[in-house]
Protein backbone atom coordinates (compact mmCIF):
# COMPACT_ATOMS: atom_id res chain seq x y z
CA UNK A 1 0.00 0.00 0.00
CA UNK A 2 1.53 3.21 -0.88
CA UNK A 3 1.43 5.81 1.70
CA UNK A 4 -0.94 8.20 1.70
CA UNK A 5 0.02 11.22 3.54
CA UNK A 6 2.17 13.89 2.18
CA UNK A 7 3.98 16.36 4.60
CA UNK A 8 2.21 19.84 3.84
CA UNK A 9 4.03 22.82 2.71
CA UNK A 10 4.42 24.33 6.66
CA UNK A 11 4.82 21.55 8.28
CA UNK A 12 7.70 18.95 9.48
CA UNK A 13 7.09 15.64 9.69
CA UNK A 14 5.63 15.77 13.43
CA UNK A 15 2.91 17.81 11.95
CA UNK A 16 4.15 20.69 13.68
CA UNK A 17 3.92 24.42 12.07
CA UNK A 18 7.28 26.02 11.09
CA UNK A 19 6.51 29.74 9.51
CA UNK A 20 6.55 29.80 6.01
CA UNK A 21 8.97 32.30 4.06
CA UNK A 22 7.25 34.87 1.82
CA UNK A 23 3.72 33.76 3.91
CA UNK A 24 4.09 33.78 7.42
CA UNK A 25 5.91 36.99 7.72
CA UNK A 26 4.29 39.51 5.92
CA UNK A 27 0.75 40.35 4.87
CA UNK A 28 -0.40 37.17 4.16
CA UNK A 29 0.41 35.94 7.45
CA UNK A 30 -1.79 38.96 9.20
CA UNK A 31 -4.83 37.38 6.67
CA UNK A 32 -4.19 33.83 7.41
CA UNK A 33 -5.25 34.39 10.93
CA UNK A 34 -5.40 31.77 13.67
CA UNK A 35 -8.13 30.23 15.36
CA UNK A 36 -11.31 28.33 14.42
CA UNK A 37 -12.22 29.15 10.83
CA UNK A 38 -14.36 26.78 9.59
CA UNK A 39 -16.28 24.21 11.10
CA UNK A 40 -18.24 21.47 8.93
CA UNK A 41 -20.95 18.25 9.85
CA UNK A 42 -19.10 15.60 8.28
CA UNK A 43 -21.05 12.02 8.21
CA UNK A 44 -19.31 9.22 8.25
CA UNK A 45 -21.58 6.19 6.71
CA UNK A 46 -18.61 3.84 5.00
CA UNK A 47 -20.88 3.64 1.95
CA UNK A 48 -19.76 6.88 0.95
CA UNK A 49 -16.23 5.42 0.89
CA UNK A 50 -16.89 2.59 -0.57
CA UNK A 51 -19.24 4.25 -3.58
CA UNK A 52 -16.04 6.57 -4.51
CA UNK A 53 -13.49 3.84 -5.11
CA UNK A 54 -10.54 5.74 -3.77
CA UNK A 55 -7.08 3.41 -3.54
CA UNK A 56 -6.54 3.39 0.38
CA UNK A 57 -10.44 1.33 0.34
CA UNK A 58 -10.03 -2.79 -0.49
CA UNK A 59 -13.79 -2.87 -1.88
CA UNK A 60 -14.56 -1.80 -4.95
CA UNK A 61 -18.72 -0.24 -6.10
CA UNK A 62 -20.26 0.85 -8.76
CA UNK A 63 -20.85 4.11 -7.62
CA UNK A 64 -24.16 5.21 -5.36
CA UNK A 65 -24.77 8.14 -3.14
CA UNK A 66 -24.28 10.64 -5.73
CA UNK A 67 -25.95 13.86 -4.22
CA UNK A 68 -24.37 13.12 -0.85
CA UNK A 69 -20.29 12.94 -2.69
CA UNK A 70 -21.36 16.14 -4.74
CA UNK A 71 -21.46 17.95 -1.36
CA UNK A 72 -18.58 16.58 0.03
CA UNK A 73 -17.20 17.43 -3.29
CA UNK A 74 -17.78 21.21 -2.80
CA UNK A 75 -16.69 21.11 1.31
CA UNK A 76 -13.29 19.79 -0.45
CA UNK A 77 -13.42 22.86 -2.48
CA UNK A 78 -14.42 24.85 0.67
CA UNK A 79 -11.93 23.46 2.50
CA UNK A 80 -9.09 24.34 0.37
CA UNK A 81 -10.02 27.97 0.11
CA UNK A 82 -9.70 28.05 4.48
CA UNK A 83 -6.36 27.24 4.28
CA UNK A 84 -6.44 25.37 7.40
CA UNK A 85 -3.17 24.38 9.34
CA UNK A 86 -5.23 21.13 11.31
CA UNK A 87 -7.99 18.83 10.87
CA UNK A 88 -9.57 18.46 14.34
CA UNK A 89 -12.15 15.59 14.32
CA UNK A 90 -14.32 14.18 16.93
CA UNK A 91 -15.98 10.91 16.34
CA UNK A 92 -18.73 9.06 17.66
CA UNK A 93 -17.37 5.22 16.77
CA UNK A 94 -14.26 6.30 19.29
CA UNK A 95 -16.38 5.24 22.59
CA UNK A 96 -14.21 5.84 25.42
CA UNK A 97 -16.25 4.43 28.65
CA UNK A 98 -13.94 6.64 30.81
CA UNK A 99 -12.98 10.46 29.43
CA UNK A 100 -12.46 12.28 26.35
CA UNK A 101 -9.13 10.24 24.91
CA UNK A 102 -7.09 12.72 22.37
CA UNK A 103 -4.89 10.41 19.84
CA UNK A 104 -1.46 12.12 20.87
CA UNK A 105 0.56 9.07 18.19
CA UNK A 106 2.50 10.93 15.97
CA UNK A 107 2.09 8.82 12.93
CA UNK A 108 -1.04 6.25 13.12
CA UNK A 109 -1.25 3.70 9.80
CA UNK A 110 -3.20 0.85 9.88
CA UNK A 111 -6.21 -0.58 8.42
CA UNK A 112 -9.47 0.61 9.34
CA UNK A 113 -12.61 -2.16 8.99
CA UNK A 114 -16.44 -0.75 9.92
CA UNK A 115 -17.13 -4.14 12.09
CA UNK A 116 -20.85 -4.26 10.63
CA UNK A 117 -19.82 -3.72 6.94
CA UNK A 118 -16.55 -5.17 6.50
CA UNK A 119 -17.37 -5.73 3.08
CA UNK A 120 -17.79 -2.14 2.12
CA UNK A 121 -15.06 -0.46 4.32
CA UNK A 122 -11.49 -2.05 5.02
CA UNK A 123 -9.57 1.42 4.53
CA UNK A 124 -5.93 1.37 4.64
CA UNK A 125 -4.43 5.11 6.52
CA UNK A 126 -1.11 6.59 7.39
CA UNK A 127 -1.62 10.26 8.42
CA UNK A 128 -0.11 12.52 11.08
CA UNK A 129 -0.87 14.33 14.20
CA UNK A 130 -0.50 17.62 15.43
CA UNK A 131 1.17 16.35 18.24
CA UNK A 132 1.62 20.24 20.11
CA UNK A 133 -2.27 20.70 19.39
CA UNK A 134 -3.24 17.65 20.72
CA UNK A 135 -1.44 17.64 23.60
CA UNK A 136 -2.77 21.44 24.61
CA UNK A 137 -6.08 19.81 24.37
CA UNK A 138 -5.73 17.62 26.84
CA UNK A 139 -4.05 20.21 28.88
CA UNK A 140 -6.86 22.26 28.47
CA UNK A 141 -9.72 19.90 28.86
CA UNK A 142 -8.35 18.72 32.13
CA UNK A 143 -7.87 21.63 33.71
CA UNK A 144 -11.49 22.08 32.98
CA UNK A 145 -12.53 19.31 35.29
CA UNK A 146 -12.75 17.16 32.14
CA UNK A 147 -11.74 13.53 32.46
CA UNK A 148 -9.32 13.71 29.70
CA UNK A 149 -6.55 11.29 28.34
CA UNK A 150 -3.91 11.12 25.52
CA UNK A 151 -3.92 8.18 23.40
CA UNK A 152 0.18 7.47 22.95
CA UNK A 153 0.09 4.15 22.37
CA UNK A 154 0.89 3.27 18.60
CA UNK A 155 -0.83 1.01 16.60
CA UNK A 156 -4.10 1.11 17.81
CA UNK A 157 -6.67 0.83 15.27
CA UNK A 158 -8.35 3.94 14.80
CA UNK A 159 -12.22 3.96 13.73
CA UNK A 160 -13.77 4.57 10.96
CA UNK A 161 -16.02 7.67 11.43
CA UNK A 162 -12.55 9.08 12.46
CA UNK A 163 -11.29 7.49 8.89
CA UNK A 164 -14.26 8.31 7.25
CA UNK A 165 -14.88 12.11 7.82
CA UNK A 166 -11.22 12.46 7.24
CA UNK A 167 -11.12 10.75 4.21
CA UNK A 168 -14.15 12.43 3.07
CA UNK A 169 -13.15 16.05 3.76
CA UNK A 170 -9.54 15.57 2.87
CA UNK A 171 -8.55 12.32 0.53
CA UNK A 172 -5.24 13.38 0.13
CA UNK A 173 -4.62 13.69 3.92
CA UNK A 174 -2.17 16.73 3.04
CA UNK A 175 -3.27 18.16 6.82
CA UNK A 176 -2.16 17.14 9.61
CA UNK A 177 -5.04 15.73 12.25
CA UNK A 178 -5.90 15.86 15.78
CA UNK A 179 -9.11 13.18 16.62
CA UNK A 180 -11.06 13.25 19.41
CA UNK A 181 -13.26 10.45 21.19
CA UNK A 182 -16.66 10.19 21.94
CA UNK A 183 -16.96 9.95 25.84
CA UNK A 184 -21.15 9.26 26.14
CA UNK A 185 -21.76 6.10 25.68
CA UNK A 186 -24.08 7.17 22.85
CA UNK A 187 -25.64 4.52 22.50
CA UNK A 188 -27.05 3.68 25.76
CA UNK A 189 -28.02 7.24 26.78
CA UNK A 190 -29.74 10.20 25.49
CA UNK A 191 -28.83 13.50 25.78
CA UNK A 192 -27.05 13.07 29.04
CA UNK A 193 -23.75 14.45 28.33
CA UNK A 194 -24.06 16.86 25.61
CA UNK A 195 -23.41 19.76 28.51
CA UNK A 196 -20.02 18.48 28.63
CA UNK A 197 -19.26 18.65 25.15
CA UNK A 198 -19.87 22.41 25.94
CA UNK A 199 -17.04 22.24 28.13
CA UNK A 200 -15.01 19.95 25.39
CA UNK A 201 -15.88 22.66 22.58
CA UNK A 202 -14.37 25.52 24.81
CA UNK A 203 -10.94 23.80 25.85
CA UNK A 204 -10.76 22.99 22.38
CA UNK A 205 -10.97 26.71 21.06
CA UNK A 206 -8.49 27.62 23.87
CA UNK A 207 -5.82 24.98 22.90
CA UNK A 208 -6.31 25.88 19.48
CA UNK A 209 -5.73 30.38 20.21
CA UNK A 210 -2.93 29.06 22.70
CA UNK A 211 -1.03 26.64 20.04
CA UNK A 212 -1.90 29.69 16.99
CA UNK A 213 -2.92 27.24 14.41
CA UNK A 214 -5.68 28.24 12.16
CA UNK A 215 -8.55 25.27 12.59
CA UNK A 216 -11.21 23.49 10.59
CA UNK A 217 -13.21 21.52 12.74
CA UNK A 218 -15.40 18.30 11.25
CA UNK A 219 -18.03 16.59 13.34
CA UNK A 220 -18.80 12.97 12.36
CA UNK A 221 -22.12 12.73 13.06
CA UNK A 222 -25.13 11.56 11.10
CA UNK A 223 -28.37 12.93 11.57
CA UNK A 224 -31.60 10.31 12.09
CA UNK A 225 -30.19 6.84 13.27
CA UNK A 226 -32.89 4.47 12.05
CA UNK A 227 -31.72 2.22 9.51
CA UNK A 228 -32.55 -0.96 7.82
CA UNK A 229 -31.05 -4.45 8.79
CA UNK A 230 -31.22 -5.72 5.26
CA UNK A 231 -28.82 -4.67 3.05
CA UNK A 232 -29.90 -4.86 -1.09
CA UNK A 233 -27.66 -7.86 -2.93
CA UNK A 234 -25.80 -4.59 -4.38
CA UNK A 235 -25.37 -2.10 -1.64
CA UNK A 236 -25.62 0.65 -4.16
CA UNK A 237 -28.51 -0.45 -5.25
CA UNK A 238 -30.30 3.23 -5.20
CA UNK A 239 -33.64 2.03 -5.74
CA UNK A 240 -33.62 0.56 -2.32
CA UNK A 241 -32.84 4.08 -0.53
CA UNK A 242 -35.05 6.29 1.47
CA UNK A 243 -35.80 7.56 4.44
CA UNK A 244 -36.35 5.18 7.06
CA UNK A 245 -39.89 7.09 7.74
CA UNK A 246 -41.72 10.16 7.14
CA UNK A 247 -41.30 11.34 11.08
CA UNK A 248 -37.49 10.36 10.88
CA UNK A 249 -37.35 12.33 7.49
CA UNK A 250 -39.56 15.41 8.74
CA UNK A 251 -37.11 15.45 12.29
CA UNK A 252 -34.15 16.40 10.45
CA UNK A 253 -35.59 18.65 7.83
CA UNK A 254 -36.80 20.65 10.95
CA UNK A 255 -33.38 20.48 12.27
CA UNK A 256 -31.96 21.60 8.91
CA UNK A 257 -34.45 24.27 9.03
CA UNK A 258 -33.30 26.20 11.61
CA UNK A 259 -29.15 25.75 10.69
CA UNK A 260 -30.35 27.47 7.22
CA UNK A 261 -31.97 30.39 9.59
CA UNK A 262 -29.70 30.40 12.12
CA UNK A 263 -28.10 31.76 14.27
CA UNK A 264 -26.80 28.52 15.58
CA UNK A 265 -27.84 29.25 19.38
CA UNK A 266 -30.83 28.09 18.13
CA UNK A 267 -29.85 24.50 18.16
CA UNK A 268 -28.66 24.51 21.34
CA UNK A 269 -32.36 23.38 22.17
CA UNK A 270 -33.21 22.26 18.50
CA UNK A 271 -30.56 19.06 19.10
CA UNK A 272 -32.20 17.72 21.65
CA UNK A 273 -35.11 17.59 20.30
CA UNK A 274 -34.21 15.99 17.16
CA UNK A 275 -32.21 13.56 19.23
CA UNK A 276 -35.50 12.82 20.62
CA UNK A 277 -37.45 12.67 18.04
CA UNK A 278 -34.79 10.77 15.47
CA UNK A 279 -32.66 8.59 17.91
CA UNK A 280 -30.09 10.90 15.81
CA UNK A 281 -26.17 10.70 15.93
CA UNK A 282 -25.57 13.76 17.49
CA UNK A 283 -26.43 12.32 20.56
CA UNK A 284 -22.22 11.26 20.58
CA UNK A 285 -22.47 15.07 20.61
CA UNK A 286 -19.88 15.76 18.12
CA UNK A 287 -21.94 18.87 16.18
CA UNK A 288 -22.29 20.52 20.22
CA UNK A 289 -18.76 20.32 20.61
CA UNK A 290 -18.26 22.04 17.19
CA UNK A 291 -21.00 24.61 17.53
CA UNK A 292 -19.15 24.96 21.69
CA UNK A 293 -15.71 25.24 20.21
CA UNK A 294 -17.01 28.21 17.70
CA UNK A 295 -18.94 29.97 20.30
CA UNK A 296 -22.45 29.40 18.87
CA UNK A 297 -21.70 32.25 16.24
CA UNK A 298 -24.70 34.07 15.72
CA UNK A 299 -25.00 32.77 11.99
CA UNK A 300 -26.88 30.67 9.37
CA UNK A 301 -25.01 26.91 8.51
CA UNK A 302 -25.29 26.18 4.69
CA UNK A 303 -26.39 22.89 3.98
CA UNK A 304 -24.20 21.68 0.91
CA UNK A 305 -26.30 18.52 0.72
CA UNK A 306 -28.12 15.67 2.00
CA UNK A 307 -29.16 11.87 1.42
CA UNK A 308 -29.53 8.57 3.45
CA UNK A 309 -27.46 6.28 4.17
CA UNK A 310 -29.30 2.49 5.18
CA UNK A 311 -32.03 5.04 5.87
CA UNK A 312 -30.12 7.34 7.91
CA UNK A 313 -30.04 10.78 7.66
CA UNK A 314 -26.79 12.38 6.96
CA UNK A 315 -26.03 16.08 5.93
CA UNK A 316 -22.86 17.92 5.37
CA UNK A 317 -23.12 21.40 6.59
CA UNK A 318 -20.60 24.20 7.08
CA UNK A 319 -20.30 27.01 9.65
CA UNK A 320 -17.62 29.65 8.49
CA UNK A 321 -16.55 31.94 11.30
CA UNK A 322 -16.74 35.58 11.29
O1 LIG B 1 -21.88 4.57 11.30
C1 LIG B 1 -22.73 4.51 10.44
C2 LIG B 1 -23.68 5.56 10.29
N1 LIG B 1 -23.57 6.50 11.07
C3 LIG B 1 -24.69 5.58 9.33
C4 LIG B 1 -25.02 4.68 8.37
C5 LIG B 1 -24.42 3.47 8.08
C6 LIG B 1 -23.38 2.91 8.72
O2 LIG B 1 -22.65 3.41 9.69
FE1 LIG C 1 -22.10 6.22 12.62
Amino acid sequence: MARVFQVTAGSDRSGQRRPRPGVDNGVDARARRSGIVAGYLAPHPPHLVYAENPPQNEPRSTGGWEVLRWGYEELRRRLRRHRPDVLVVHAPHWITMVGHHVNCVPNPRGISVEPIFPHLFRYHYDFHTDVELAEAIVAEAGASGLVTSALREDGVRVDYATIGALHLANPGWDIPVVSLSANNNPYFYSDASLEEMETLGAATARAIERTGRRAVLLASNSLSHLHWDVEPELPEDMSAEHPFSHAQYAGDMALLQTVREGPTARLQAAIPEHIAATQSETKAGSLTWLLAAMGWPPIAGDVLAYGTVIATGNAVIEWVAQ
